[in-house]
């Protein structure tokens, strides 16, 4: 430990042994029997965590059952009373926000710093702020309605926020929901259904389905599924494109992302430095929108790495309980094995490691901070999304060069510009293609502003105005006034 003491995990420790460790899905308001489960274990110890029920085909249409037989009444009621249902959803995030956050970190491995300031917190905000939408529908939208049964699949790297992101703006609309969590981090999904049973949500509004890639399936191929709303990988949401083509369901994708991080020489080196901590360092690297290619002018070049390598020395890896660590576990060894074989690709293909020389703990999963220097744009480690702590530097003279190597990517997710000069940067944000800009800034979000992608990186909102239209179909209804009556 460095020095303050670690978060208490006895509460969440209890939750969990209240469920003797081991979970069903939460389908019609009730938590079903598991007849197959699998194993789950801790990112930072390495230690078996849960079992958790794989959703079969039975499942899944239970699931998706129950969500069909609720959604009528969940649409017909007045905005203003599913409202309700949304703020005392968010009221009940607040007041076990401390029990959320260390399950979330116990079971991702992220630092409780983040659960608790980040990941818990925005979760609530998004539910307040999606109680609005609900609140102003019938002005807001009157040529609107519900899409209907929507299937949401998310991944493991905001498991609590991500579920939040989907599950706001469909049911604040009048959608009912089959989610399905990802396999390393579905415990935060079930702690929610059991909250949610609690605030008095009516059943099957929302279900949880638990399983891997083959339960998600089953949800994206059911036939009495409205919408597929999906986040992830680029490859499963390319399949998902794919099965849902030729069928009546929309569908929405935010996928994965290579997002540039600009700097100009006349930027503010010490906030650009500490940008790059944040854009990269942050969740350890595991962040669609992370500032993965460091694209520096090159009168700076050699001073902002040298500042970024100092820097880096002084980054603290270690128990995500442990509330001064900046960085936690990754999220299994899978992925931290993806990591370590994309960084040995990218050293032979010329490129420079630096890793800064910290502890890392003995057991469970960690990589350390990582930067790639002399890197060239068509180099793997410059194109792949490496989904880890590894930032790959490389350089450019004008803006219109930096310009063509942030579009140089498949991806269009976000970009990040530093420049003192703002007519500089916004002339720059014009030009980059991605669906998010942040100008001396990263990972801003806010419930109120759509997020999404470009390019692979996928289509749709999620947020604000925009985010409310896609679960929302367009209805115009036209007539005749009857004919007077002779
Ligand atoms: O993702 P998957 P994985 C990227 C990142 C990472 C890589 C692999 O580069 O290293 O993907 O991660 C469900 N039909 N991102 O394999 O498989 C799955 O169960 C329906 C970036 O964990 O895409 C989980 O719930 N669903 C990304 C969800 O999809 C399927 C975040 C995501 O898992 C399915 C995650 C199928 N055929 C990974 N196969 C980001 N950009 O935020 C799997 N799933």
């Amino acid at each position: 430990s460095y020095g303050l003491s670690p978060e208490s995990d006895a509460e969440a420790r209890a939750w969990l042994a209240r469920h003797n460790h081991s979970f069903g899905h939460y389908i019609a308001g009730g938590f079903t029997t598991p007849d197959a489960s699998f194993q789950t274990f801790e990112p930072a110890t390495g230690k078996p965590l849960a079992q958790l029920a794989r959703g079969s085909a039975a499942d899944v249409d239970a699931a998706v059952a129950a969500a069909r037989k609720a959604q009528t009444a969940w649409a017909k009621l007045p905005g203003p009373a599913r409202a309700r249902h949304l703020y005392a959803l968010a009221r009940m995030i607040q007041r076990h926000a401390r029990l959320i956050a260390v399950v979330e970190a116990i079971d991702n491995g992220k630092p409780i710093r983040e659960t608790r300031d980040i990941d818990v917190p925005l979760a609530a905000r998004h539910f307040t702020h999606h109680a609005g939408w609900a609140q102003l529908q019938a002005t807001a939208f009157p040529d609107h309605v519900p899409v209907g049964v929507i299937g949401q699949i998310i991944p493991w790297n905001f498991p609590f926020l991500m579920l939040a992101w989907k599950l706001a703006p469909a049911l604040a609309l009048g959608n009912t929901v089959v989610l399905k969590p990802a396999e390393y981090t579905s415990l935060t999904a079930l702690l929610f259904a059991e909250l949610a049973a609690a605030a008095g949500l009516p059943a099957g509004v929302v279900n949880i389905v638990t399983g891997e890639g083959d339960t998600g399936a089953l949800l994206v191929d059911h036939p009495d599924i409205d919408k597929i709303a999906f986040t992830g990988s680029t490859e499963v949401g390319r399949l998902i494109r794919q099965r849902t083509a030729g069928t009546g369901k929309s569908l929405t994708l935010e996928l994965g992302g290579k997002s540039p991080f600009i700097v100009f020489d006349d930027a503010d080196v010490d906030g650009a430095v500490e940008g790059v901590v944040d854009a990269i360092w942050f969740n350890q690297g595991q962040v669609c929108c992370a500032g993965s290619r460091l694209l520096l002018q090159e009168g700076i070049a050699g001073d902002f790495i040298r500042r970024l390598k100092r820097r880096m020395e002084t980054l603290r890896v270690g128990s995500p309980l442990d509330k001064s660590i900046d960085m936690g576990a990754i999220v299994a060894p899978v992925q931290a094995e993806r990591i370590r074989a994309l960084v040995a690709q990218g050293v032979a293909e010329g490129a420079s490691l630096y890793q800064a020389a910290i502890d890392l703990p003995a057991n469970g999963c960690f990589y350390p901070p990582t930067l790639l220097t002399d890197v060239q744009p068509a180099n793997v480690v410059a194109q792949e999304e490496i989904f880890g702590p590894v930032a790959v530097t490389m350089t450019f003279r004008t803006p219109d060069e930096a310009v063509q190597l942030a579009n140089h990517s498949r991806y269009g997710l976000s970009a990040s510009i530093w420049s003192e000069s703002i007519s500089l940067a916004l002339q720059v944000a014009a030009k980059v293609e991605a669906g998010v800009v942040w100008v001396n800034a990263t990972n801003l979000f806010d419930a109120a502003v759509g997020f999404g992608g470009r390019k692979e990186s996928g289509f749709g909102r999620e947020g604000g105005r925009e985010g409310a239209y896609e679960y929302l179909k367009p209805k115009a209804m036209a007539g005749r006034k009857p004919r007077p009556v002779q």
